[in-house]
């Protein structure tokens, strides 16, 4: 009878061992359904992150959407925008330069391109991209950078227009105070994220040298062929930078007091520094020019004026800029490739 009893005890004790195994299994089931659930959540959520590059507020916009969507597992509300890296890429390309080239024949090649501008049809671009080139009587060197600037930028799919700022008659060349016209003058006819601020005789070797914006200023130009594919100087900042509407504008801008040849590239990034903001580089191996070969050109001898203003940068950033820069706007040309923008500085002081 007690052997009986026990026996019985003994089973009475399993089944509740057996029932409590196949309820903690049953939470356990539930609870990793949550947290798997949750990570996904955080998936998309780092990728929505991903878009943070893009500046404008149309694209924040974009991003709330995708942020609301975001809450459902799903990765439908990414369809549209082109990818991280497009597909169209090639790598590094040997440059030729015609001598016989002519505008038309870069027209005829780029049937897409319209007042300028492009964007991809196959999806939405990441992010508007303004290029912004400071010109005077360089016209064999706008048309082969034209040439190669079009299909380079379409393969990254984005979505641009390309800007020549002239400056009109024979008073000191002012690049700096070209690409803030530049800036400013984009700005009132499209609502661009991103600046890139491009010598007209720099040709990229290399599509993998993307032309879009980081969350710091962005150096461009690495090496070139005339450097032997060095980067001239630690700390050098011309040639092509790439700097958001957001980076530009924080730091008023370039200077618009170097007259002449040097320096103003030099001045940017000071200002950039002080603003707690830092140069980034791509990759040595991606980020190559070739110069088109010249000589100092006249109008633009070198400035002697250039180290006593790159010492006061820190007392006259807030003043000498985007918020100083004044000009006389000749005319806005629509062209087929490009943005002509022709300003005249021959009535602003020299030195102020
Ligand atoms: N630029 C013009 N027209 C000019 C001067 C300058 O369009 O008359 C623009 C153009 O976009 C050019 C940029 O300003 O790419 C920078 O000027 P730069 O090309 O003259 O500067 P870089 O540093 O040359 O390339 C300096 C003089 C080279 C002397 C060579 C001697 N070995
Ligand atoms: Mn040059």
């Amino acid at each position: 009878m007690a052997l009986s009893l026990y026996v019985f005890h003994l089973f009475y004790k399993f089944k509740v061992l057996v029932l409590v195994t196949l309820c903690l299994m049953v939470l356990w089931a539930t609870f990793s359904y949550f947290v798997d659930s949750r990570h996904e959540i955080s998936k998309a959520k780092s990728m929505v992150e991903d878009f943070g590059k893009v500046t404008s507020l149309e694209d924040s916009q974009k991003e709330e959407e995708i942020e609301s969507v975001a809450k459902v597992p799903t990765v439908k509300s990414f369809q549209g925008h082109c990818p991280a890296l497009s597909p169209y890429l090639r790598g590094a390309s040997k440059l030729t330069f015609k001598a016989t080239l002519t505008l038309e024949e870069v027209q005829k090649e780029n049937p897409q391109v319209v007042k300028g501008r492009y964007h991809p049809t196959e999806c939405s671009a990441l992010q508007h991209v303004a290029i912004l080139i400071p010109h005077r009587n360089r016209e064999k060197h706008l048309l082969y950078l034209l040439e190669h600037l079009h299909p380079f930028l379409q393969r990254q799919q984005l979505d641009y227009g390309i800007y020549v700022i002239h400056q009109a008659g024979s008073t000191k060349f002012n690049r700096a105070k070209l690409l803030n016209v530049g800036y400013l003058e984009a700005l009132k006819e499209a609502n661009w994220d991103c600046f890139i601020f491009h010598d007209v005789d720099l040709v990229p070797e290399n599509d993998f040298n993307i032309y879009m914006c980081d969350r710091q200023p962005k150096h461009l130009v690495v090496g070139r062929n005339n450097t032997g594919y060095r980067l001239r100087y630690r700390g050098y900042f011309g040639g092509v930078t790439a700097l958001t509407r957001d980076q530009f504008s924080k730091v008023n801008g370039f200077s618009n007091k170097y007259w002449g040849w040097g320096g103003e590239d030099d001045d940017l990034r000071i200002r950039v520094e002080m603003q707690k903001m830092r140069v980034v580089r791509p990759s040595a191996d991606v980020a190559r020019y070739t110069m088109i070969f010249h000589k100092r050109d006249h109008g633009n001898e070198e400035n002697g004026e250039r180290m006593k203003l790159l010492r006061q940068v820190s007392r006259t950033w807030k003043t000498d800029g985007l918020n100083s820069c004044s000009y006389k706007l000749l005319s806005v040309e629509h062209n087929p490739l490009y943005v002509n923008i022709t300003v005249d500085f021959s009535t602003q002081p020299k030195v102020s």
